[in-house]
């Protein structure tokens, strides 16, 4: 299978986040994606550069000053104290209801805030390179799929889909699937579905294509009342407007089983084919997997190959991003499984 790899990917490498009160190694690194690497060669797939830009696409999921803020941040941080170099920022205050999210602070901690949905998305100086190839990644995927490719994926980091229109959250900074379901659009697809499957509701994406009946979004993922985000993902979002009927939330409680998880695969696709689809888009988060170390689903490695057998069943050019999995050292093996079922059929 064509794959999409960046090396800027390696510059961004936060050192800690917040975890249970305490500063801990983050799960988001770049050995994740060294890991995914390693196992696409060994099993033989090809591995390219993007070779599209994604700038004419940003600016059509996200908002321009989030992305003038996100581009910039590191040099706003610097310019407040060149010791800062060696810091990571986090945010401290957000405008919670009742404040105001229409005046752009000053303070750079105050924008930093203002832009993210929690203290969880460490920035570094490499960060905006590392995105911004990621989305590149993201297009380019949908330009393979354009040109008559069957599924594509894209091995990159960061991931994207908690990214929403003008924030950052989750670890994610550009909504990835997002612009590889906006470029498909411009590049001819008249409707798109993208179907998440990482443990975590994405939350960045369904608030791109809430109002819009063209993207479906479809997601499965533990259950907001105890799993991150926390504050969307329930059964009762359908979508608002135009989009009313085109968001599809299929929460688990943590813990549910495999058996569980497949048959919410069931729904999902069934939903996906009424969509009648010109091309799927899949989160691919593989924290779903029973080693995971934040996530509470119990997926193993040949679950993935189900997985990737079912999918190809829907008969759709696919692009398939990778978003979450933090079990770094089976990573590779279970990207790899899922798209040796893409290719087995
Ligand atoms: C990203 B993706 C917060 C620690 C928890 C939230 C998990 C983000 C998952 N300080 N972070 O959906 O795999
Ligand atoms: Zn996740």
């Amino acid at each position: 299978m064509r794959c999409f790899i960046t090396p800027e990917q390696a510059l961004h490498a936060p050192a800690d986040e917040f975890f249970r009160g305490q500063r801990v190694p983050c799960f988001e690194n770049p050995s994740r994606a060294r890991f995914v690497e390693q196992a696409l060669r060994a099993a033989g797939h090809t591995l390219h550069a993007p070779d599209s830009d994604s700038a004419s696409l940003l600016d059509q999921v996200h908002a321009p000053r989030y992305l003038d803020f996100l581009r910039t941040a590191w040099q706003q941080w610097l310019a407040l104290d060149a010791g800062n170099a060696q810091l990571q920022p986090f945010p401290s205050v957000w405008p919670v209801r009742t404040l105001r999210s229409d005046v752009e602070p000053d303070n750079f901690i105050a924008r930093l805030g203002l832009y993210s949905m929690d203290n969880g998305s460490p920035m570094v100086a490499g960060t905006w390179a590392a995105a911004k190839a990621a989305a590149d990644a993201a297009a380019s995927a949908a330009a393979a799929l354009r040109a008559g490719e069957r599924a594509v994926f894209c091995a990159t980091r960061p991931p994207g889909h908690h990214a929403g229109p003008d924030f950052m959250g989750g670890y994610c900074f550009i909504n990835n699937a997002a612009v590889c379901a906006q470029a498909l659009r411009v590049g001819g697809a008249a409707r798109v579905a993208v179907l998440d499957v990482d443990y975590h509701h994405g939350n960045g994406t369904q608030a791109i294509f809430y109002d819009r009946a063209d993207v479906l979004f479809v997601s499965i993922h533990g259950d907001p009342r105890t799993e991150y985000p926390f504050y969307l993902g329930h059964a009762d979002e359908t979508g608002t407007g135009a989009g009313q009927g085109c968001n599809l939330n299929l929460p688990l409680a943590a813990g549910s089983n495999v058996a569980a998880w497949f048959d919410a695969l069931e729904v999902a696709c069934a939903r996906v084919q009424r969509h009648r689809p010109d091309a799927l888009v899949v989160s691919l988060g593989l924290d779903t997997f029973a080693g995971d170390p934040i996530s509470q689903f119990a997926l193993q490695r040949a679950d993935f190959t189900h997985l990737g057998q079912r999918l190809a069943r829907l008969g759709l050019p696919t692009a398939l991003l990778l978003e979450g999995g933090y079990a770094a050292a089976e990573l590779g093996d279970n990207a790899v499984a899922v798209l040796a079922g893409i290719e087995g059929g």
